[in-house]
């Protein structure tokens, strides 16, 4: 199964002040988590790269993901949800999760603002993921 894990391209003051990125240490667990379990995994760590929305569709569509994995902060979250909807316009049949600090307190906001979605993780999402793969989670996916 192909997973991509996506830092959105967003304007945020970190990086336009101070000239500030650094990896996305979060999806870099989740990649290393995945990969040992036989997963073919990408991260797209777009403000690094300066990719703009139309370059991680480019993205998307040339790697063929099973799964999306997109991280969030408060002020990158409709960043977030755009790589989330145009996850969906490519094919509706890829899943589209999101975690990070942002959907850990606003999970069920995300949900309702983003149709895109199909699940937020929050608090655990090593024992998440662990339920996932063993298709405990969200059963009527049965691509997973
Ligand atoms: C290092 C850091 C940065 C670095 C690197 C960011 C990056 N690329 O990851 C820099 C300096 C660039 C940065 C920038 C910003 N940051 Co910052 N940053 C941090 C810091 C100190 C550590 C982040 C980290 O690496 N944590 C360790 C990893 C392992 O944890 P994690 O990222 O949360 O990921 C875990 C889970 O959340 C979850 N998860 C995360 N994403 C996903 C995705 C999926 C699919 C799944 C399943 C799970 C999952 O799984 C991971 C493993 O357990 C945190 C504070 C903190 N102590 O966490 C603030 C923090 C995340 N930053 C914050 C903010 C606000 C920002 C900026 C918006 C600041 C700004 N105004 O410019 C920008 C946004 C950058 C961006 N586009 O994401 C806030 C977010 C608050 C919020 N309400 O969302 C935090 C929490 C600080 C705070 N207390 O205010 N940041």
């Amino acid at each position: 199964m192909k997973v991509m894990l996506v830092l959105p391209p967003s304007r945020f003051a970190t990086k336009e002040i101070l000239g500030i990125t650094s990896p996305p240490l979060g999806l870099a667990y989740l990649a290393s988590s995945l990969e040992n379990e036989g997963y073919k995994v990408k991260i797209i760590d777009a403000p690094t790269l300066n990719w703009k929305m139309d370059d991680v569709q480019l993205e998307i569509e040339n790697f063929k993901p099973q799964l999306v994995g997109i991280t969030s902060t408060t002020p990158t979250i409709y960043d977030a949800y755009e790589v989330a909807e145009i996850t969906k316009k490519i094919d509706p049949e890829i899943t589209v999760v999101i975690g990070g600090p942002h959907v850990s307190f606003a999970s069920f906001t995300t949900l309702d603002e983003c149709s895109s979605i199909d699940i937020v993780f929050y608090l655990r999402p090593k024992f998440i993921w662990q339920q996932i793969r063993r298709k405990d989670f969200f059963l009527f996916k049965e691509s997973l």
